[in-house]
C-alpha cells in the first residue's frame, strides 16, 4: 500500500483559511488533519471540516453533465446524463441566444466564496465573462458594508494584525461568534485573557462565545453604531481622547465630537435596550485600558445601518489611540492588507472587456423578477448556492423558474439550485484541482495543489469556462491560461513565487510583521494616509459623510411590529458553513433540525413548547421550525441559523423566505437580521417525525480542535 500525506488549503469561507494534510492511500483519500506547524491554525481543523472526507468521497458527488428535459424547480427526475461535448454545446448555444435577443449584458455569471480559491473561483469564470461584455457581479453578500465603511475610514479593509491581539489588554467581539466562524482566533483571545486582558462580547445573543467571555453587552440588533456613539462620548468625557495622535492621523474629528455632544451615554443605552450603567462600565474600560483590541464580526453587519455602525466602532480606536499599540485598535477583516489583484487578472491587460453594467448580487431575487433592464436571460451560477442562501426565496424561485431565462449551474453535489438549471457541470473539489488562497482572517497566502483524481467526468470550474470559451467561438489566448498561469499571474508583483509555495505551501503575504502595530505612525491606505471620521465622498450615496447612526428599518418599524412583534436574526450554526454541509448526514445530525428559537416569555405568549412544530412567517413567506425555547435570546427577538436547505426543509422553504431585498446604507450589502416575523403553532404532521421535537444537541469541539475555555 502506497501511503502519502499533502497539504493543502481549506478552502471553505471562513476567515481561518488552514492548512490541511490530506493522508492518501493507494490513491484514495483516508485522513485530513490540520498542519502543525502554520502559525495562525496550528493543527487543528474545526469539526465540520474534520469530516470533510464526507463530502468528497460521497455518494453524491456529481459525476456527469445533467441536462433539463423535465420541469424546472422539481429535482434531479428533470434531467439526463449528457457527455461534456453535448452540455457545453448547449451551454454556448443558449449563452448566444440570451447574447443575440438581449445583449450580452442579458448574461448574468453569479459567484461567490464557496471556495475561497481565487484561481477556481475569480480568475477563468470572471474573466470569459468580463470578455463577453456580461453583466458585472457586485459580490456584496457578505462583507460589502464593512469593505465600504473601512474603505472610508481606513482607505481600505485593514486593521490590527490579528497575532498581536495577544498583547491587548481588553477585547471587545463585536457581533462576531469566533467559537463557531473564526475559531482558530480564539486561542489568542484566550491566552491574552490568561495574561489578563478583559473579554467584553457585543452580542444581541448570549452565544458560545459571549458566554466564555468576562462580559456580555446585549444590544438590541441594528443599534451598534448608536453603541459606538456612546461609548466615545463617554471616552470622551472622561479625557480618554488621544488628542497629538487624533491631530497627527485623522480627518474630521472636530465634527465628530459635536456629534458626539448629541450622545449622552443615556440617548445610546435607551437607543440600544440597555442598562445605561453596561454602557458607562464598557465606556470606562474602553477610556482607560491600552492597548483595546475591537473585533468586528459580520453579524452586525447585515442591518439597515451597518455602514454607519461599522464607521462608528472603527472610530473608537482613532478616538483612544489605539493604533499605536500592538495588540490594540480594530479589525474586520485582514483582506485589504493581502497584495493579489484578482480582478487585474480577471481582467488582464490585452484583453477586450467591454464596459457593462453591474448587478447586485445580494438582489438577486429583485434582478430576476423584473428589477434589471434589459432583462437577465442567461445566468451562470458557481461557487453558490443562491436558493438558500440569497433573501427573498420565493421571489428568487420565481425569477429562476421564468421560461425564458436559461440557468447553468457548476457545482459538486446537487443543490436546491440546481433544481432550476437547464444544465448542470459536475465541479471538482479542493483535493483534486489547484488553488490559491489568500484569507480573510489572517496574513498567509497558500497553495493547493491536486492530489487526487475526480470522481467520473468532473472538472475545475477552470476547464470548464475554457471548454465553454472554446465553444462559444472565443480565440484570446488569455481564455486558454492554464490553473498555473492563472495562478502565476496571481502571485505576480506579490514577492512570493509559484516554486516557493510549491516547497512551503504557504508563505507570510503582506509585508505586516506578525505582532506589530501597522498603524502606530499613522500611515492608513487612504490617499493621504489618515483615517476619516467625515468623508464628502459619501454625500454622492445618499450616506452622510459625517460618522453617525441610521437605525434598523424594519426591527425599528413600530406600525409593522403590530402584525409581526419578533425581530429575527439568523447567524452562522457551529456545523454548517454557510448552506454547504447541510445535506451532510454527519453534519446534519450535529446540527439537528431548523429550529426557531424564542425567549421563554416569548414561547408561552404563543403557546409554545420545546419541539412544537412551528409556523415563522411575514408578508414575504414562511418557513417551518421545530421550537427551542432558549435563554440565549431577550423578549422580542427570535433567532434560527442560517443555510438549511430549501429541498431537505419541511414545507421546502428557509429563513430566506422570510428575508428581504434591501440594501445596508453603504456598500448594497444584504440585510437579513433586519426582519421581522411572527410565529405561530403549525400543525404536527408539518415537521417530519424525526425533526419534530428532538432535543437541540449541545455542541461539542471534537478531538484535535482548539479546546475553548
Ligand atoms: N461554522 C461556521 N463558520 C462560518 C460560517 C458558517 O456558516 N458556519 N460562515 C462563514 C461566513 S460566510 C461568514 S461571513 C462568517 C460570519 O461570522 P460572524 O462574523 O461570526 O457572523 P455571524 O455568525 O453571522 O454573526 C455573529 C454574531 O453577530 C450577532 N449579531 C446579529 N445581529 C447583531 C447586531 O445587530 N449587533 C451585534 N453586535 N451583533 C449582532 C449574532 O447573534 C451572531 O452571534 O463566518 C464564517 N464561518
Ligand atoms: N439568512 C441568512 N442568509 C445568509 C447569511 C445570514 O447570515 N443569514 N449569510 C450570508 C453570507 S455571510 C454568505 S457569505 C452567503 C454564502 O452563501 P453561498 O455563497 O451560497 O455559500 P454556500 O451555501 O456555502 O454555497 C457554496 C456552494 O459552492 C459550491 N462549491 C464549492 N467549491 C466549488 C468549486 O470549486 N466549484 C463549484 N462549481 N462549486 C463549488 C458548494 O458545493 C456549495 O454548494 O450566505 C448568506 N446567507
Ligand atoms: S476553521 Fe475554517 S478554514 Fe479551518 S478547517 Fe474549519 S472551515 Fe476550514
Ligand atoms: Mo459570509
Amino acid at each position: 500500500m502506497a501511503t502519502t500525506v499533502h497539504p493543502g488549503a481549506c478552502p471553505l469561507d471562513c476567515p481561518d483559511t488552514c492548512v490541511w494534510q490530506l493522508t492518501v492511500t493507494d490513491g484514495r483519500p483516508v485522513a485530513l488533519r490540520g498542519d502543525p506547524g502554520h502559525p495562525f491554525t496550528r493543527g487543528a481543523l474545526c469539526g465540520k471540516v474534520n469530516r470533510y472526507l464526507d463530502a468528497v468521497t460521497g455518494p453524491d458527488r456529481l459525476t456527469t453533465p445533467l441536462v433539463r428535459v423535465g420541469p424546472k424547480g422539481v429535482g434531479p427526475v428533470s434531467y439526463r446524463p449528457a457527455s461534456w461535448e453535448e452540455a457545453v454545446r448547449r451551454v454556448a448555444g443558449g449563452l448566444r441566444a440570451s447574447i443575440d435577443i438581449n445583449g450580452p449584458e442579458s448574461v448574468l455569471p453569479y459567484y461567490f466564496a464557496g471556495t475561497m480559491g481565487l484561481v477556481q473561483g475569480w480568475t477563468m469564470g470572471p474573466r470569459l465573462f468580463a470578455h463577453l461584455g456580461a453583466s458585472r457581479l457586485r459580490t456584496t453578500i457578505c462583507t460589502a458594508a464593512s469593505r465600504a465603511a473601512l474603505g472610508s475610514v481606513y482607505g481600505g479593509s485593514v486593521g490590527f494584525e490579528p497575532e498581536s491581539v495577544v498583547e491587548a489588554k481588553l477585547i471587545v467581539l463585536w457581533g462576531a461568534n469566533l467559537l463557531s466562524t473564526n475559531l482558530h482566533h480564539w486561542p489568542f483571545v484566550r491566552q491574552a485573557q490568561q495574561r489578563g486582558a478583559y473579554v467584553v462580547t457585543i452580542d444581541p445573543l448570549r452565544t458560545d462565545t459571549a458566554a466564555r467571555s468576562d462580559a456580555h453587552v446585549a444590544p438590541l440588533p441594528g443599534t451598534d453604531a448608536a453603541l459606538a456613539l456612546g461609548l466615545m462620548r463617554h471616552v470622551r468625557d472622561l479625557g480618554g481622547v488621544d488628542r497629538p495622535w487624533l491631530a497627527a492621523h485623522t480627518v474630521g474629528w472636530e465634527r465628530l465630537e459635536a456629534r458626539l455632544d448629541e450622545w449622552p451615554v443615556d440617548r445610546a443605552a435607551a437607543e440600544c435596550g440597555l442598562d445605561v450603567d453596561v454602557v458607562r462600565r464598557l465606556g470606562e474600560r474602553i477610556a482607560t485600558t491600552r492597548p483595546t483590541a475591537i473585533r468586528i464580526g459580520l453579524g452586525l453587519q447585515r442591518h439597515a445601518g451597518a455602514g454607519q455602525a461599522v464607521r462608528a466602532i472603527a472610530s473608537i480606536p482613532l478616538v483612544t489611540g489605539d493604533f499605536r499599540y500592538p495588540g490594540g485598535g480594530a479589525l474586520a477583516t485582514t483582506s485589504g492588507h493581502h497584495r493579489i489583484d484578482s480582478d487585474r487578472v480577471a481582467r488582464p491587460a490585452g484583453m477586450p472587456a467591454p464596459p457593462a453594467r453591474s448587478i447586485n448580487m445580494s438582489r438577486l431575487a429583485a434582478a430576476l423578477t423584473g428589477e434589471a433592464d434589459p432583462p437577465v436571460t442567461a445566468l451562470v451560477v458557481f461557487d453558490t448556492n443562491p436558493v438558500a442562501t440569497v433573501p427573498d426565496q420565493n421571489r428568487l424561485r420565481q425569477g429562476l423558474t421564468r421560461a425564458d431565462l436559461f440557468t447553468v449551474v457548476l457545482e459538486q453535489r446537487w443543490t436546491d439550485t440546481c433544481d432550476f438549471a437547464d444544465v448542470v457541470l459536475p465541479a471538482t473539489m479542493q483535493p483534486e484541482h489547484l488553488d490559491l488562497h489568500t484569507s480573510y482572517g489572517h496574513h498567509y497566502t497558500t497553495l493547493n495543489l491536486p492530489v487526487l483524481d475526480p470522481p467520473g467526468q468532473a472538472l475545475p470550474n477552470t476547464e470548464i469556462f475554457r471548454r465553454i470559451a472554446a465553444a462559444l467561438g472565443l480565440d484570446h489566448p488569455r481564455l486558454r491560461d492554464s490553473d498555473e498561469e492563472l495562478t502565476r499571474q496571481l502571485l505576480d508583483g506579490t514577492g512570493i513565487s509559484y516554486e516557493e509555495l510549491t516547497r512551503r505551501t504557504y508563505a507570510r503575504a503582506t509585508g505586516v510583521a506578525v505582532g506589530s502595530a501597522p498603524y502606530a505612525q499613522g500611515g492608513f491606505p487612504s490617499l493621504d494616509g489618515r483615517a476619516r471620521f467625515h468623508d464628502p465622498r459619501l454625500t454622492a450615496q445618499g450616506v452622510d459623510p459625517l460618522v453617525g447612526y441610521t437605525p434598523p428599518v424594519e426591527v425599528g418599524d413600530a406600525t409593522l411590529a403590530r402584525r409581526f412583534p419578533l425581530a429575527l436574526i439568523s447567524p452562522a450554526g457551529r456545523f454548517f458553513l454557510n448552506s454547504t454541509f447541510a445535506s451532510l448526514p454527519w453534519h446534519r445530525g450535529r446540527t439537528g433540525p431548523p429550529r426557531i428559537h424564542l425567549h421563554p416569555v416569548d414561547a408561552a405568549a404563543r403557546g409554545l413548547a420545546d419541539g412544537d412544530p412551528a409556523r415563522v412567517h411575514n408578508d414575504r413567506g414562511e418557513f417551518l421550525a421545530a421550537v427551542a425555547v432558549d435563554d440565549a435570546t431577550r423578549p422580542g427577538l427570535a433567532f434560527t441559523y442560517k443555510a438549511y436547505w430549501a429541498r431537505l426543509s419541511p414545507g421546502g422553504s428557509t429563513v430566506n423566505a422570510v428575508t428581504g431585498v434591501r440594501d445596508t446604507d453603504l456598500g448594497g450589502g444584504p440585510t437579513f437580521h433586519d426582519t421581522r416575523v411572527e410565529v405561530q403553532a403549525a400543525p404536527a404532521d408539518l415537521l417530519p417525525a424525526d425533526d419534530a421535537g428532538r432535543p437541540a444537541p449541545t455542541p461539542t469541539a471534537p478531538p484535535g480542535s482548539p479546546q475553548p475555555g
